[in-house]
Parts: structure tokens; sequence; C-alpha cells
């Protein structure tokens, strides 16, 4: 009997959402147990002493595994289904490269844009704009996703973007993606929030949008932070 998959996630996280696209597109049954992260439960803080965030997978009753990309990588190897990762090792290492860019460079810059004001709003404005430009030249012409034809790694690791980058804006009352201005990217955007199985698992907008907006004062406070060691 295959060995129960259970993921620790918690009501409208990007991170959890790319957990659970990997499982549903590799076709793995598992449990979502959710969890309320200003509440945190004695099963996250024994799964991940380290961060103490989600999403956490667990397998069988091995050690979990912790950071959302580690959880797609894992569930890519160890499960059947469609490749998330390119087969091609050149290939696999360049979308782990736009992978990690779109953590770091990419969100940090975002986060900043969204959440300051002033000068330091402006350059982040300006870095998160050549970013995205960056990231859009990783859309080859003529294919859907930056997968090919199906949703792979890295149309997951920047999945979040597509749903949530909207909700922020909304949030925070800056505009950084627009149609304008990286059409491939918005295209592509629509593109994924459409597919059947990633609609599976992306909460409800006005649902997020409420969950998220008390949330405003704590992103502030991130953002300058990020900005002041910038
Ligand atoms: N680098 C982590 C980030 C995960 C993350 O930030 N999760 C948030 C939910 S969206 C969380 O658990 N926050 C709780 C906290 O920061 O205390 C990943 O990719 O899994």
């Amino acid at each position: 009997m295959a060995e129960p998959v259970k993921l620790i996630g918690c009501f409208g996280s990007p991170f959890v959402h790319r957990a659970e696209v990997a499982l549903q597109l590799k076709g793995v049954p598992y449990e979502l147990i959710e969890e309320d992260v200003n509440n945190k439960s004695d099963l996250l803080l024994k799964h991940n002493p380290v961060h103490q965030k989600v999403p956490v997978l667990l397998h069988g009753d091995r050690p979990a595994i912790c950071e959302s990309l580690v959880i797609v990588e894992y569930i890519d190897e160890a499960f059947d289904g469609p490749l998330l990762l390119p087969s091609d090792p050149h290939d696999r290492a360049v979308a782990r490269f736009w992978a990690a860019f779109m953590y770091k460079e990419c969100k940090d810059s975002m986060w900043i844009a969204l959440w300051t004001d002033g000068e330091v709003q402006a350059r982040a404005v300006r870095e998160t704009k050549k970013n995205l430009t960056l990231l859009e030249g990783q859309l080859q012409e003529g294919k859907r996703f930056f997968g090919g034809e199906a949703i792979g790694f890295l149309d997951i690791a920047v999945g979040g973007m597509s749903h949530w980058m909207g909700v922020f804006e909304e949030i925070a009352g800056v505009r950084l993606l627009t149609e304008e201005e990286h059409p491939t990217l918005c295209r592509w955007a629509k593109e994924y929030a459409a597919d059947e199985t990633v609609q599976r698992c992306l909460p409800d907008r006005d649902r997020v949008v409420a969950a998220l907006t008390p949330r405003k004062e704590l992103y502030v406070s991130i953002a300058k932070a990020m900005a002041a060691q910038k």
C-alpha cells in the first residue's frame, strides 16, 4: 500500500500552492492539514523547527520535507506522472536558476516595491520591472508555459505570481505587472491560472484578499527591514 502523503499548509499561501500543484499534477492523493500560522501547532514546530513555516510535506514515517521548491523537486522524483523538471540536465539547471531568481531577486524587489514608499519604492519598482522583463525572456516564443506545452517546475515556482500578484497589488494600491509592459508574462499568468489542475488548488481570490489585508502592517515592516539590508 502507498505510504500516506500529508501536506501541512495554510489558507492563501503561494508557497503551499506550489506543493499542492505538484501533487495534483502528479495525481498523488494527499491530506491537507490546515495550519493557523498565527498560532502554530506542535505538529508544525516538530516537523519544521528551523523555519517554522508552511508548506511541510510528510511522506510515510520519514523525516519531513520543508521549503516549497525542495518539496516540488521531491514530488517530481518520488512519484510517477508527468515530469515537472526538464529531463535534460542543462535545461534542469537553467530552470533551477530561474526559480532561485524568482525566489530571491524578483520576490524581494517586488515586496519592497509593494510595501514601501518614496525613493526606496521608486528604485524597487524600477528593479522589479527589470526583473519581470528578464523573467519574461524565459517564455520562449510559441510556448504556452515556461516548461513548454505543459506546466513544469519553473511555472510552479513563478505560479504564485499569477494569482497573488493582483491580490498584493490591490491591497498595496500599487501596479507592477501590466499588459502594456509585460504582455507575454500577463498572457502566461492567465493561462497558468486557467489550467484545470491549477484551478483545483487556487484559493478563492476574494477570500485571499480578506485573509491577507489584515497582514498589511506586517508586510510593511518586513519590506522596510529588507530594504534596509540592501
Ligand atoms: N521559503 C519558504 C517560505 C514559506 C513561507 O513563507 N510560508 C509562510 C506562509 S505563506 C509561513 O509559513 N509563514 C509563517 C511565518 O512566517 O511565521 C518556502 O518556500 O516554503
